[in-house]
């Protein structure tokens, strides 16, 4: 009788799970393929922010060794201490898109107002609307941050962009995605054609394709808020939690909690594992009636990722997609996953 086979001789590893090895660039290029309108403007765009993605995975993945940490002494628009890592986000998604001739103009979490082409520089077809680093106050304690991005087709006819570009419906999004820097740097991103997910090999210095096509699982596993803030939501909120919880006899004797303090890495866990996240309005702060997280590029990105995903997303009474929003920074309740 032959020998039993070893089984580590007969293991078989590669460096790559998939056969094909797909970088995020040649992903996109087949993207833009299945769009004979497409003209490869918001190929390089796409290309751009993982560009600018790899800069900033540069020195988050080194922050206690660079002298990135910590606050930069600033307030931001949003009445938020800025810590320096927010600053060397924005400045490189900034300096990396703002002379491409791809975009009218931007609009960041740390901006008050659109962030224009400089003057003598070509404007382009879309807008970029980005929260550089959401989460970086947890960068000193190496939990994982992310970047947030929405992408429209701009409105105007002016040479430069204008407010009318920006507050569009997230039903109008061309694309929209976000990048996490944890154990390792994914970014995930979607045209409209399902949502794809790329791990940075810092060595080789690109993003290959690890989460082709996610789906949210229809069966979730966690439930992801901050149950601190319990005393200032509605009776409806409560009423949502014990459902989740399990106390009506709902989820095999309730959901598992799951809360990070950071959107991208609890929306990330749970658009993989299955479940749901939601901020809601509260009355901790009379400031911010509507809750703390921002409607236009962070709610409404994610937004679009989790329909995308077979998931949904709604701020309680409406889909957040379907929200005309007022103005750049405006907040939103946001409940965003997969429940039933
Ligand atoms: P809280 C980070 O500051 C952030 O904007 C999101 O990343 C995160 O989901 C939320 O705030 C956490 O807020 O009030 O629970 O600390």
């Amino acid at each position: 009788m032959s020998e039993p086979l070893n089984p580590v001789e007969n293991a078989s590893y590669h460096a790559f799970p998939f056969i094909q090895v797909t970088t995020i660039e040649a992903h996109i290029l087949e993207q833009q393929r299945t769009h004979p309108e497409a003209t490869g403007v918001l190929t390089s765009l796409l290309y751009d922010i993982a560009l600018s993605a790899k800069i900033i995975a540069h020195a988050t993945t080194r922050a206690g060794l660079i002298d990135v940490l910590g606050k930069a002494g600033l307030e931001n628009v949003q009445g938020e201490q800025v810590a320096r890592l927010d600053l060397l986000a924005n400045e490189t998604l900034i300096r990396v898109n703002a002379c491409t001739g791809r975009l009218a103009g931007m609009a960041s979490e740390e901006n008050a107002d659109i962030i224009p082409i400089p003057a003598g520089y070509r404007t382009g077809p879309y807008v970029l609307l980005f929260d550089p680093l959401d989460g970086s106050s947890n960068t000193d304690y190496t939990i994982s941050i992310g970047t947030i991005f929405s992408i429209y087709r701009r409105k105007s006819k002016e040479e430069s962009g204008q407010i009318e570009d920006f507050l569009q419906p997230g039903r109008d999004l061309v694309a929209a995605g976000y990048v996490i820097y944890g154990n390792s740097t994914v970014f995930v991103y979607s045209t409209g054609q399902g949502v794809h997910g790329f791990t940075l090999d810092p060595g080789v210095g690109e993003f290959l394709l690890s989460h082709p096509n996610i789906r949210i699982p229809d069966k979730p596993q966690f439930y992801s808020v901050n149950q601190g803030y319990e005393r200032y939501w509605s009776s409806g909120v409560r009423q949502f939690t014990d459902y989740v919880q399990g106390k009506t006899g709902e989820f095999d004797g309730g959901l598992s909690m799951r809360y990070v303090g950071s959107l991208v890495a609890d929306f990330h866990r749970n658009l993989l594992a299955g479940g749901i996240f939601y901020y809601p309005a509260d009355s901790k702060d009379p400031g911010k009636p509507h809750g703390k997280l921002r409607l236009l590029y962070e709610c409404a990105s994610l937004a679009y990722i989790a329909e995308q995903a077979g998931g949904y997303a709604s701020d309680g009474r409406q889909p957040i997609l379907d929200i005309v929003p007022t103005s750049l920074h405006q907040r939103t309740p946001f409940f965003v996953g997969v429940i039933s």
